[in-house]
């Protein structure tokens, strides 16, 4: 069996590895060529060195179990999941990689004799930020656990060069600066120079009769880029199996070509050159709402029309181009969001146009292969495109998603014929269903409705925790549901347990192993469920203490490198980290922080020693277009610097911004969390997915009646969580009535001290108080001052709780032993099961494993 322990178990694991034989000092030869020929360094000084030497070393390992696991599958020709992702927030690769592969006591001990320490030369690589949130970190989540599975699966996106912002504050104001990630080589990465495909834009689509006497449409676009293909190896972990992430890159068609071409303007070549390697520039940083840009919907389509070309190719290649019947049968792409929703057009363009498929055939094959996740309730961030735009961009697109609505909307007239038999009242129907609508803003525009276009598109579409499947159903797609009830389905999200507990908590995962006899837990986590047994256990409570206390001791060092301010680590640590938000009411946390900072200044020195000492931490990334998110954070920094400086108080409370929280950052906080806060307003939160890393790393949650906060609390014992705030179902009507809801004394008092200037920058927070007050502007959309009082006492049930510490640690523990539910092998499962069809392929163990 595989050892779960990272650097503490690294002696005595240090000699074995999949193969049962040792290979240390070979390995440490290994790190020092691969930095001697790489790089042309002849000592392992830094950890940098030490990073280099080793990726560029495990990255050959990795490379042999990626082409066994494909050599198998080319042989096997299972059928394939394509997970179509705009977004991938991989972060580090380096220990995932060496754990998932088994290596840790050779690299660990190579290390050692190297003079560096694992842990520090992990945190010499930079995070590979491909993605805004949870949507994309969720993503990567499915890959860890689809390779894990041995489920025959890759992802399909974008390589961009640079991904989500750096987060620096200036004078506690958020700046963003470019992350340049690649600068140093990326050593977890292929490039494909054989695998390339050119993707077009814009031009003109003609009529052609065929010898047969077919008509067929033919698109000459007016600008050509070439996809190229770049393969990022996914480890499963206690298997052979080794999985792929494919991100395509831009490149101008021709560099030869264009040089010729435009012999002597060379200022013209090397403009086209930027527009196409602006394609793969930059993710936009927007969170939850799309960016309605043009570029936006060049990428989608970019990396849309080069995966479906890659996937047909190989499919033709096994399978000749007179059986595309086979084709559902050989690939399913899931669609991570309506970001590659242009694939319904384009696979139809493509067996259509290219292939010379009929319509209806081809039509069959693509509502069979496609799939929709949706992700969000905010209406503003389901996709709508100008048809102008669209027609612009993708002519062809555009007239192809023209028939398929005509086809719809006639399938819809005759479908609801019995069931609105007036005329209008059908036509009226039909409009709120028609992909193509207008903009209910500017009568004017069409408008094309992405999301409307997966539904029609797609076999199933899901939600992504039961509550939000119920809005999808309820709601957001209700008049679809209608029609289509066994399309709608619930796949509640899920959390990598390797990455999420076991190798960013390695001393609590050790616990555990130890407590429960084995490590099968990992690829098991429903076993987890045995530790309820020992919650109440004194003796496993304060080992379990002790291993948080170690976790609070690294944030506590983390705070002062940052702050340069040391904090009480006996005190609770609470924290808020993820997108800044107003739905999710980070605003709300920083109210309640100020109500607890007035009341321990109007306490005697001798009362608040009764006081349950907090440190705070708000961490999160504001879209840089998002003007609200961007006054929250400065209202945090504000905050902050007045509380954290007040002598009467500074014992007893902290609040700190921790800057460009990202999935390494996260990492290190989530394991030192006693109580995370989920409070979005109810209704709002798809799902949430740290809410389940918190969970799993035992720490309690505070939060509200909403996404999968509501399934880990009935996992957890609702008792054992600090549930607060309105219901989702009263939503709509407590929003009518929020001008004549009385707001809590205590809320105006703050509303008035933030007005007054107690924090300085008045002008600057004054939107912020408008937002919640003003019912002109704002109208406290997502109803801050509803849940105001009831967040108060949830956090008067926390202090109370704190002061128990044995309630607290059986608390701690049943999070744990309820998180089992929440591993996104689960989740993957049930894709497979349920939408996919999917089965495992495993390759043969290597020769001499163990697996
Ligand atoms: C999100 C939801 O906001 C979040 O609640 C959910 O957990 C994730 C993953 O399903 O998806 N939707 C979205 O657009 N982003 C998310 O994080 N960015």
């Amino acid at each position: 069996a595989l050892r779960v322990s990272a650097v503490a178990e690294a002696d005595k694991t240090a000699a074995i590895n999949k193969s049962g034989t040792s290979s240390v000092p070979a390995t440490t030869k290994d790190i020092e060529n691969k930095l001697r020929y790489l790089f042309g360094r002849n000592e392992v000084s830094t950890p940098n060195d030490a990073y280099q030497g080793t990726a560029w070393s495990v990255r050959e390992r990795l490379i042999d179990a990626f082409n066994k696991t494909h050599e198998h599958w080319k042989k096997e020709d299972p059928k394939f999941i394509y997970y179509l992702s705009a977004e991938f927030l991989m972060g580090r690769s380096l220990t995932n990689t060496v754990f998932n592969l088994g290596l840790q006591g050779d690299y660990a001990t190579a290390l050692k004799e190297l003079g560096q320490k694992m842990e520090q030369v992990a945190e010499a690589e930079r995070d590979a930020a491909l993605g805004n949130g949870g949507l994309g970190r969720l993503a990567a989540c499915f890959l860890d656990s689809m390779a894990t599975l041995d489920l025959p699966g890759w992802g399909y996106g974008i390589r961009y060069k640079y991904g989500m912002f750096k987060q620096a504050l200036k004078d506690g104001y958020q700046q963003e600066l470019p992350d340049i990630w690649l600068t140093s080589g990326n050593p977890w990465e292929v490039r494909r120079d054989d695998v390339r495909h050119m993707v077009g834009f814009g031009g003109r689509v003609e009529r052609r009769r065929e010898a047969g006497g077919r008509e067929v449409a033919v698109w000459t676009p007016a600008e050509q880029v070439i996809a190229q293909a770049y393969d990022n190896p996914i480890p499963g972990y206690s298997t052979p199996t080794t999985s792929n992430l494919r991100l395509w890159d831009a490149l101008p068609l021709s560099e030869f070509d264009l040089a010729a071409f435009n012999a002597g303007d060379y200022d013209r070549a090397m403009l086209a050159r930027e527009r196409a390697e602006a394609i793969s520039a930059v993710l936009y940083p927007n969170d939850s709402t799309p960016e309605g840009k043009e570029l936006r919907l060049k990428q989608q389509y970019f990396f849309v029309c080069a995966s479906l070309q890659d996937v047909l190719s190989r499919f033709k290649a096994t399978h000749g181009s007179a059986r595309w019947d086979l084709l559902p049968s050989k690939a399913v792409f899931q669609l991570n969001d309506t970001h590659p929703t242009i694939a319904v057009a384009e696979l139809m363009r493509l067996l259509v146009d290219v292939e010379g498929l009929e319509w209806d055939e081809a039509w069959g094959i693509t509502t069979k292969c496609l799939n929709y996740t949706n992700h969000t309730v905010m209406p503003e961030a389901l996709e709508k495109w100008p048809v102008k735009v669209m027609a612009k961009m993708l002519p062809r697109h555009m007239e192809i998603i023209e028939v398929i609505n005509e086809g719809w909307t006639q399938w819809l007239s005759a479908h609801l014929a019995s069931e609105l038999p007036a005329p209008e009242e059908r036509a009226k129907r039909i409009a709120a269903m028609s992909i193509i609508h207008e903009n209910p803003w500017n009568k004017e525009e069409m408008l094309v409705n992405m999301a409307y276009l997966a539904v029609v598109g797609s076999s199933a579409v899901n939600g992504v925790a039961a509550i939000h499947s119920n809005i999808v159903k309820d709601e957001i797609f209700n008049d679809f549901y209608k029609i289509f009830p066994s399309k709608f389905q619930n796949k509640t999200n899920g959390v990598t347990p390797r990455r999420w507990l076991a190798w960013c908590n390695p001393e609590l995962a050790d616990l555990i192993t130890q407590q429960l006899g084995s490590d099968a837990w990992i690829n098991d986590t429903e076993q987890l469920t045995a530790l309820r047994t020992h919650a109440s256990d004194p003796a496993f409570q304060q080992r379990w203490a002790a291993v948080k206390s170690a976790k609070k001791e690294r944030l506590a060092g983390l705070i002062k490198r940052v702050w340069g301010e040391e904090v009480n680590t006996a005190a609770l640590f609470d924290i808020q980290i993820k997108r800044i938000h107003e739905y999710k009411r980070q605003y709300l946390n920083v109210l309640s922080i100020i109500w607890r900072y007035k009341q321990l200044k109007r306490m005697s020195p001798q009362q608040r020693l009764q006081a349950v000492p907090r440190v705070c931490v708000i961490g999160g990334k504001a879209a840089s277009a998002y003007d609200m998110a961007k006054r929250i954070i400065r209202l945090v920094t504000a905050v902050g610097s007045v509380i954290n400086a007040d002598p009467d108080t500074r014992d007893y409370l902290r609040l700190y911004f921790l800057p460009d929280y990202n999935v390494s950052l996260a990492e290190t906080i989530i394991p030192a969390a006693e109580l995370s806060q989920h409070i979005s307003t109810a209704g709002t939160e798809a799902s949430g997915t740290s809410n389940m890393k918190f969970a799993l790393n035992g720490c309690l949650i505070i939060g509200t009646w909403d996404g999968a906060n509501i399934e880990i609390a009935e996992e957890t014992g609702v008792e054992n969580v600090f549930v607060f705030g309105v219901r989702a179902e009263d939503i709509n009507g407590l929003r009518k009535e929020r001008k004549n809801f009385k707001t809590d004394p205590r809320w105006d008092e703050i509303m008035r001290d933030i007005e007054g200037g107690m924090f300085g920058d008045k002008e600057y927070f004054k939107p912020l108080v408008d937002s919640v007050n003003n019912m002109k502007v704002g109208n406290d959309w997502f109803l801050l001052a509803n849940d105001f009082a009831a967040y108060l006492d949830a956090q008067q049930q926390v202090d109370e709780c704190y002061r128990d510490q044995a309630e607290w640690l059986r608390r701690s523990i049943m999070y744990t032993a309820g998180s089992g539910k929440f591993s996104s092998d689960r989740t993957i499962r049930q894709y497979a099961e349920d939408i996919w069809h999917v089965g495992p392929c495993r390759p043969p163990p290597a020769a001499g494993g163990q697996q």
